[in-house]
């Protein structure tokens, strides 16, 4: 077998330095074990970008980088990828913003970078790609005749037909998706929208073998909900909380990117409605969320971040007192290992996102608890999350009565309860961890048959008849 090639948008760093990133521990084993090598869509910047990849040999697994020119990378990232793509994956269609210089730079990034793969890859190699940044790499692969399996891994939801075609070039996106051997999705929920999807827009036929038949040949498709590394999580939260005292209130807690896909707003609507209803709580419990600045370039996420600030000034400027403040707010990343010990010391966990490929905070969070006095996981009926882990207390973000509800109940379970819910959480996530979905993925990807030649060789016709009209 040849190597295992990972192709994401961004790659691990070259000296090692912040693999404790899910994705970097769920494949180097995988990637070490067969020789393997990362290639980073697109990191480096620079007026001049070599036209080859820049390669460097750590002791696990060779990265190879990819350069681009400044516009190109913010046209291809800020453009089409974070502010067409993601807003329209995401259900807010409202905020995508179409400029036709980016649909055109997202291809030629794919272009070149298929170029600069095909230069380096074998017919025996096995190409991983991840996400929604490179979904045409495929397509333009096999154009150069690369004949390798290539599976596909879509860490965001994919969202119903509807809402699919309000990306202008959706059908050429489908076209895309479906050039790929092995399609992952997260949820059974996304995956009933892509065969939606391939059916009203290829003909698709969907097989008893749940996979789906698309010009003559078979995409296999999968779900595969992606996880933590369960053991090391709760380990780094053991660590942490022999070292540290336990906040002096108890404490409910947010972890998430300043993402307007992440519902912090309603998620403070919620609180306020909590607070107001529940006097008794008052100078009681205290809010900590934690959202890191991401994506700042793009306008969406200045106006999430100055209306997360409003909300957050609004409730404790109406409900604190000179001893107590309702709400803190850090607007940082910090490192995992204080992230692990901030969730076990926090009686509640609230992760409702208004739509989410997965959401790891809920895992992490449930990883962190003391077995034997666990906090809750209040869960957004919306994180792909709530597919598995029905045993936490599942929430619509929309309403924040249901969430205020949802926070009262929480803070009142007796630990009997408390116990049982964890206890049917951490079994699920501990058997279904990150290495059991890259191996399950895998898996599935080598059971692929190799590309034939005949079929390569019709699809180089039909991209001429495409071309020429
Ligand atoms: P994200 O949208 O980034 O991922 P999520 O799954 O919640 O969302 O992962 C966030 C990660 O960042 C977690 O590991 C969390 O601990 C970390 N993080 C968040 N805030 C932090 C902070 N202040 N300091 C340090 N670390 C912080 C996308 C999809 C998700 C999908 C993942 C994986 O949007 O739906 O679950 O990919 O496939």
């Amino acid at each position: 077998m040849g190597r295992l090639v990972i192709v994401s948008n961004r790659a691990p760093s070259v000296d090692g330095t912040g693999d404790s990133g899910g994705l970097v521990v769920a494949l180097k084993d995988a990637l070490s074990q067969q020789g393997g090598l990362w290639i980073g869509g697109a990191p480096k910047q620079t007026e001049t970008p070599s036209d080859e990849l820049v390669f460097h040999q750590r002791p696990d697994f060779d990265i190879a980088l990819f350069e681009l020119e400044p516009e190109l990378y913010r046209d291809y990232y800020l453009g089409y990828s974070n502010s067409v793509l993601w807003p329209a994956l995401h259900g807010r269609v409202d905020l995508i913003n179409v400029q036709p210089h980016f649909s055109a730079a997202y291809r030629e990034v794919a272009r070149r970078l298929a170029r600069q793969i095909a230069q380096t890859v074998t017919h025996d190699d096995v190409i991983w790609v991840h996400d929604y940044q490179l979904i045409p790499l495929a397509h333009e692969l096999r154009a150069l005749g690369v004949t390798s399996r290539i599976g596909f891994f879509l860490h965001i939801p994919l969202p119903d037909l509807q809402t699919f075609k309000a990306i202008p070039d959706w059908q050429d996106l489908a076209g895309c998706l479906a050039d790929y051997d092995l399609l992952g999705l997260q949820t059974q929920r996304d995956l009933s929208h892509l065969i939606n999807i391939f059916r009203h827009t290829l003909r698709g036929e969907l097989r008893a073998n749940g996979n789906m038949g698309i010009n003559g040949r078979e995409v296999v498709l999968g779900c595969f909900p992606i996880s933590i590394d369960v053991r090391g999580f709760r380990q780094l939260a053991v660590e942490g909380a022999a070292r540290t005292a336990p906040p002096p209130l108890p404490r409910l807690i947010g972890v998430d990117r300043l993402d307007y896909s992440k519902g912090l707003p309603h998620r403070l609507h919620g609180y306020e409605t909590f607070l107001s209803q529940a006097p008794e709580f008052c100078n009681k419990v205290a809010l900590l969320q934690i959202a890191p600045p991401t994506r700042d370039d793009v306008d969406a996420y200045k106006a999430i971040r100055s209306e997360l600030e409003h909300l957050a000034g609004r409730i404790n400027g109406s409900f604190g007192t000179v001893e107590w403040t309702p709400v803190q707010y850090i607007h940082r990343a910090l490192p995992r290992d204080d992230l692990a010990v901030l969730y076990r010391y926090s009686r509640v966990g609230l992760v409702t996102p208004l739509f989410d490929g997965m959401n790891l905070v809920a895992k992490e969070y449930v990883a962190a608890q003391d077995e034997s006095d666990p906090g809750v996981l209040i869960l957004s009926q919306f994180a792909g999350a709530a597919e598995e882990m029905s045993d936490a207390l599942i929430v619509n973000p929309h309403d924040p009565q249901d969430v205020a509800d949802a926070i009262k109940t929480a803070l009142q379970m007796p630990l009997a309860e408390r116990r049982k819910r964890h206890e049917a959480l951490y079994s699920h996530l501990e058997e279904h961890d990150v290495a059991h979905w890259s191996a399950a993925f895998l898996k599935r990807l080598l059971a692929v048959e190799k590309t034939d030649p005949v079929w390569l060789e019709r699809f180089a016709r039909l991209e001429l008849v495409a071309k020429t009209g």
